[in-house]
């Protein structure tokens, strides 16, 4: 393969903290990166903590800036700066993260195993995240939940009935399954981000239905997930960090609670 031009390639002090760029006031898709920061006890600057955090997020995201020579500019956040490197889209911000944080399989033990790694946050975000986001916003993102509260309604009960449950289904298969080398995690016997996306999904999931979610966790079909999901909160950095004033509240996001959304 020819080398990459030196013009062309991106500087990134090793040294540098990592900046993250999200929203301040609710944990939204800026939380995958935070716990996997928190889990491998990095030093990072949250915007959300900034006294300028939302001005800074503006900035990234204005539609007259153009990015830089060697970064597009980001369409929305999550967005990561190290050194001279910004990027964002979640999953992307994770894959970076990974090797570097110790949150993917050794690349010299398991070539292809950050793949593995990536293809299990990209479905856990997919179906608790993103589809999550669609019960409250079927209709349009840009419109306020009341004007569409019908379309949610419908959206939620097939949700709870059909997706929630076809997601955990998966996830405990993969526990289940032999790849994850004992159903501890969800891959290769040690925890990677997978697992952090997975416990954030679905505490996130909890949050906005906890009836039906609490319904779910009580019949017992997705036993491994609720115990993967406990495992990963007692973790003694994730246990810190969910303790503390860095972790905040569930507000206006992806996860919100309607009690009408819920199951009765
Ligand atoms: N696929 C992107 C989605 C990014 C995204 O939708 N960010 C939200 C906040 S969580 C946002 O500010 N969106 C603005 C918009 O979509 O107009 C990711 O995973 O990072």
């Amino acid at each position: 393969m020819a080398s990459t031009p030196v013009s062309k390639k991106q500087k990134t002090s090793k040294d540098a903290p990592y900046e993250l760029i999200y929203w301040p006031g609710l944990p939204g898709r800026g939380e995958h990166v935070r716990l996997a920061l928190e889990e491998a006890g990095a030093s990072y600057t949250d915007s959300a903590h900034l006294e300028d955090g939302m001005k800074l997020v503006l900035s990234h995201i204005d539609t007259k800036n153009l990015g830089d020579a060697a970064n597009p500019p980001p369409l929305a956040p999550p967005i990561l700066k190290h050194g001279d490197l910004i990027i964002n889209q979640t999953p992307n911000i994770l894959l970076y993260l990974g090797p570097r944080l110790g949150l993917v399989p050794k690349a010299e033990d398991d070539e292809d195993g950050i793949y593995k790694v990536n293809e299990l946050a990209l479905t856990a975000l997919d179906g608790l995240s993103n589809e999550a986001h669609d019960t409250h916003h079927p209709i349009a993102t840009g419109q306020y939940y009341e004007d569409q509260k019908e379309e949610a309604k419908k959206k939620s009960a097939d949700y709870i009935k059909n997706r929630i449950p076809k997601f955990l289904g998966y996830f405990e298969r993969v526990l289940k399954g032999e790849a994850s080398k004992g159903g501890k995690w969800l891959y290769g016997g040690e925890v990677t981000y997978a697992d952090l996306v997975l416990f954030q999904c679905l505490d996130g999931v909890k949050f906005a239905f906890p009836k039906a979610v609490g319904r779910m966790e009580k019949e017992g079909k997705f036993k491994s997930v609720f115990e993967h999901y406990e495992r990963v909160k007692e973790r003694p950095k994730i246990k810190a960090y969910l303790a503390s004033e860095r972790r905040q509240k569930y507000s206006l996001g992806i996860y919100r609670h309607y009690a009408e959304l819920d199951e009765d």
